[in-house]
C-alpha cells in the first residue's frame, strides 16, 4: 500500500528560523511553501530524495492559530516530530482497507494536502503514539 516516506513533519515556532538551519545542517532546499488555512499552517518543503516512487520531503511546519493541530502541540509539547507520511498511489482504496481493518482516522475523506495532494490523517493512537498521514501526490508531483 505504501510507496515511499512522503515526508516527516516538524513543528517548529517560526519558519524563519528553522529554514536556515535545515538548509545549513544538510544543504536542503526549499522547493515549496504555502499557507493551508484548514490545517492551520503555514509550511515548507525541502526536498530530501527524488525517485522512482515519488519525492520525499522534510515538512518545516508553523502554525497560523494557537488552536490549530500544531499550534496546540508546540504548546503541550515544544518543537518536533509532528508526524510522519507515506505515499500511496491511490488514497481511497487505503482509507477504505484502514476502515475495515479498524484503524481511527482523522479524516475518513482525503482532503486538500501540500501542492494538490490529497492527504488524510490516521489516528495516532493505534499506531504506536505516531500521527500518521496518507499522501496521494498530484500528477507531476
Ligand atoms: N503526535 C502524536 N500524538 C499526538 C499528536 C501528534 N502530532 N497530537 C496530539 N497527540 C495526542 C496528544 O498527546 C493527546 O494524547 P493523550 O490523550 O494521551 O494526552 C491526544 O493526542 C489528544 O491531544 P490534543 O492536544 O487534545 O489534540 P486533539 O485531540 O485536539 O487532536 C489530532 C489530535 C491528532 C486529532 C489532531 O492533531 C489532528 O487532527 N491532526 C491532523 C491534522 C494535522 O495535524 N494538521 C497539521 C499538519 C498538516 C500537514 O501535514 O499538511
Ligand atoms: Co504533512
Amino acid at each position: 500500500m505504501l510507496t515511499r516516506i512522503d515526508h516527516v513533519g516538524i513543528a517548529v515556532a517560526s519558519l524563519a528560523e528553522a529554514i536556515p538551519r535545515y538548509e545549513e545542517a544538510f544543504g536542503l532546499k526549499v522547493v515549496h511553501q504555502e499557507d493551508n488555512d484548514r490545517q492551520g499552517v503555514r509550511e515548507a518543503m525541502l526536498l530530501v530524495h527524488s525517485g522512482e516512487a515519488g519525492n520525499s520531503y522534510v515538512q518545516l511546519l508553523e502554525p497560523l492559530r494557537e488552536d490549530s493541530p500544531v499550534g496546540k502541540f508546540l504548546a503541550k509539547r515544544g518543537p518536533g516530530i509532528h508526524h510522519i507520511a507515506y505515499g500511496v498511489a491511490d488514497i481511497d482504496s487505503a482509507l477504505a482497507a484502514l476502515t475495515t481493518t479498524g484503524f481511527d482516522l482523522v479524516n475518513s475523506t482525503p482532503v486538500h494536502g501540500t501542492a494538490g495532494s490529497r492527504i488524510a490523517f490516521v489516528h495516532p493512537k493505534g499506531l504506536g503514539g505516531v500521527l500518521t498521514e496518507l499522501v496521494e501526490a498530484a500528477e507531476g508531483h
